[in-house]
């Protein structure tokens, strides 16, 4: 079904969805940069040209590379010029991403690259700034930075490689591993309850949230470049293979045999329908979620939940970030999608409505003003 697709069914791509820059004419690299630009900036970009000269070094069969081609094929869809995409990232596997993207790039310490990326994001608003982290470096070290820069909105786009393990570190517990899961830090089995990625970035206030596989291309790619034409903080979930330290967390639901039965691809303002023939829904009864069959028990297509990703009220979206494989097939797609003001616009309105009321600043005049000490 929607795998196929890079925007979802019904979407007119030429229409930009609430929360994204749309499509078309005038390129995401124009509106950031708030100017045309002269033709040999925004002459299209091939993958090739954001493929450097360096040979990526994660272990033969890891999940990242597909994650980094996919992020090649869809950046030169942007119109950004290279000079103005940034892709900042912590510690783990997943932080060698900046090396093998023909863009700018910051390989910053363990958990702190959305504090870089505000900061970035504010004196540099005409970037395109990304964010490469794992569930480690977000959740574990990061956790607080990356709630900060949710909250925020600030104009970034995190991806966070979900492996539910510490690669680098070969092979310990993250905030994501499975509950009685043994790993190395936890021999006989981990006594912790993993997080949910897109409920803490729901809570956080993201206005993009999303999810998909390393193995499902299309949706991938679909996903990434969405996320790149949303305004705002957004936050993407990328359910990735680590073959060495544990290898087929994600396999029971996104092995080709069974992911149509068992992973539901969203689609903005279409039932919530999954499997092979398309005939299992989500419902709510009595405000929780249930799988059907249509035709069963007098059940059809109107009674599955229709999703509503630009819903202001996050209510279904948190419960799409819950729900999960056994129980429930497990979404990918956009779940959230909203339009509000973000950091940078925030702070440059403040900083227009205090000049039109106080005048320009000094900054040496202020140094010396109110109290001041000679220390001896
Ligand atoms: C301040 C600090 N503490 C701990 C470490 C050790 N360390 C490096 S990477 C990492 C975990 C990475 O896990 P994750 O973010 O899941 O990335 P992955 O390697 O799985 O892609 C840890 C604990 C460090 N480099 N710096
Ligand atoms: S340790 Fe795991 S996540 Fe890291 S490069 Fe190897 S396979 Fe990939
Ligand atoms: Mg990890």
């Amino acid at each position: 079904m929607s795998e196929q697709a890079k925007l979802p069914a019904g979407h007119d791509p030429a229409v930009a969805l609430p929360g994204e820059v749309p499509p078309g004419e005038v390129t995401l690299g124009e509106i950031l940069q708030g100017e045309v630009l002269p033709p040999e900036l925004t002459a299209k970009l091939s993958r090739k040209d954001f493929v450097p000269d360096v040979e990526p070094r994660w272990c033969p069969g890891c999940g990242d590379y597909s994650i980094l081609a996919q992020a090649q094929r869809v950046m030169p869809d942007f119109g950004v010029p290279r000079e103005n995409i940034v892709f900042i990232s912590g510690i783990g596997c997943s932080g060698r991403f900046p090396y093998y993207m023909n863009t700018y790039g910051f390989h910053g310490i363990h958990g702190r690259a959305p504090t870089l990326a505000t900061g970035l994001k504010l004196a540099r608003p005409e970037l395109m700034v990304w964010v490469i982290t794992g569930d480690g470096d977000a959740l574990s070290i990061g956790g607080n930075h990356i709630l900060h820069a949710m909250r925020r909105n600030v104009d970034i786009r995190v991806v966070m490689f979900n492996n539910r393990i510490y690669g680098l570190t070969k092979g310990q517990a993250s905030p994501t591993s499975e509950f009685g899961q043994r790993t190395k830090s936890t021999p006989i089995g981990s006594v912790d309850y993993p997080i949910h990625p897109l409920v803490v970035a729901l809570a956080a206030e993201a206005t993009f949230v999303a999810r998909s596989v390393d193995t499902v291309v299309d949706n991938l790619q679909g996903v990434l470049e969405r996320a790149g034409r949303h305004k705002g903080a957004a936050f993407v979930e990328v359910l990735q293979n680590c073959n060495i330290f544990n290898d087929g967390a994600h396999r029971a639901f996104t092995d080709k045999e069974v992911r149509a039965d068992r992973l539901l691809f969203l689609e903005h303002g279409k039932p919530m329908l999954f499997g092979k023939n398309r005939d299992m829904g989500i419902r709510l009864n009595h405000l929780r979620p249930e799988v059907v069959r249509l035709g069963e028990n007098g059940i059809t297509e109107a009674d599955v939940l229709v999703h509503d990703e630009a819903s202001e009220d996050p209510t279904i979206h948190f419960m799409l970030a819950r729900i999960y494989w056994p129980d429930f097939p497990v979404p990918v797609g956009v779940i959230r999608n909203v339009r509000r003001p973000t950091h940078d616009e925030l702070v440059d309105r403040q900083i227009e409505a205090a000049i039109a009321s106080e005048g320009a600043g000094d900054v040496a005049g202020l140094l010396r003003s109110g109290d001041t000490w000679t220390v001896e």
